[in-house]
């Protein structure tokens, strides 16, 4: 009886909601079939992480003479249950040395001005990611541009460097380094102070393109910044008393980009960070604690009960 034994409620409610994705997830059948060409293999990551054809980003200097040549590991990602919200994004892959011309292009031709990443280059002794920006003062010629590193300053859970391309366009690179090697942080304040100062960064450029957000396989990490992101980003539209289907969300987000939040935890700490940023809210607008049943499931059983979470 969940009224007698909340935390175990919530429990088999995570576990469940977590397992009813994955089922629904197998069942997509789409094309993947730029990703599968043997021209392309070696610009995947890991071979069995790869891109819808219908929403993955074409790259436009592409050579009609080259097969493939048109290919990244990257997909558009938007929130189609919310027709007022037009925000796009990129999901992609940490770049691979075989990458990195192509995905300047993606940044180039998206008009892109905010790249997110969310890994740090090696973890565990393994590579995630290869740098794919310079050192500071330093400059790196990739493809058909030249990207100039301004500056690199550190907060306390990432780094922001101020990069520059072709001496015209400033991009800023948030890198997130507090996400611990295969787990999900202990409390999500730090996940939401970087959105926040990510965002606010991207409402600086009105006319800029998709933020690009990438972790190795583009697809956990990648996947929860981005669901939090579009849940407090409902919030803001609708209200902190609107509803919120976490599942339904990641369901969506996965039509797009598949695999997208990649363990039950990362599915617990998605329901933490909105929980924790709706309860900050309402407190600043003097609103009593929300009510139980505003968040669909088990997400406000376990706010009463952290150690359940
Ligand atoms: N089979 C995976 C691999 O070794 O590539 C195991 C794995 C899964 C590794 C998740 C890392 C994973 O996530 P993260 O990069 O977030 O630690
Ligand atoms: N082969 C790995 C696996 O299937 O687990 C690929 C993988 C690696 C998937 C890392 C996800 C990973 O995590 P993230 O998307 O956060 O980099």
């Amino acid at each position: 009886n969940p009224e007698e034994n909340p935390g175990e409620k919530s429990k088999a409610g995570f576990w469940e909601e977590f397992d009813a994705l994955q089922k629904l997830e197998a069942k997509v059948k789409k094309s993947r079939e730029e990703g599968q060409r043997p021209e392309n293999k070696s610009k995947n990551r890991y071979k069995n992480i790869l891109p819808f054809n219908d929403t993955r980003v074409v790259l436009e200097t592409a050579d009609p003479t080259v097969v493939g040549s048109d290919y990244i590991n990257a997909n558009y990602v938007r929130d189609t249950l919310r027709p007022d919200n037009d925000k796009v994004f990129i999901a992609t892959q940490g770049c691979l040395l075989t990458t990195v011309n192509d995905f300047w292009q993606m940044v180039w031709q998206e008009k892109t001005r905010v790249i997110v990443m969310t890994t740090r280059e090696v973890e565990k002794g393994r590579n995630k990611c290869v740098p794919y920006w310079p050192a500071v003062d330093a400059y790196k010629e990739v493809g058909a541009y030249v990207v100039t590193c301004l500056s690199e300053t550190d907060a306390s859970d990432y780094k922001v460097r101020v990069l520059e391309m072709s001496k015209k366009t400033r991009i800023w690179h948030y890198q997130y380094l507090s996400w611990p090697d295969h787990g999900v942080p202990q409390e999500p304040g730090g996940v939401l102070s970087f959105l926040a100062q990510v965002n606010a960064k991207q409402e600086m450029f009105p006319d800029a393109g998709p933020m690009v957000i990438h972790c190795s396989a583009g697809i956990g990490r990648t996947g929860t910044f981005m669901v939090i992101d579009m849940i407090l980003h409902s919030i803001d539209i609708q209200g902190v008393d609107c509803d919120i289907d976490i599942q339904k969300c990641i369901q969506m987000v996965r039509e797009q980009r598949s695999g997208m939040v990649q363990t039950e935890a990362q599915y617990k700490f998605i329901y933490l960070a909105v929980s924790e940023h709706i309860q900050k809210e309402r407190e600043s607008l003097d609103l009593p604690p929300p009510p139980r049943t505003m968040l669909k499931c088990c997400c406000l059983i376990a706010f009463d009960d952290r150690a359940q979470c």
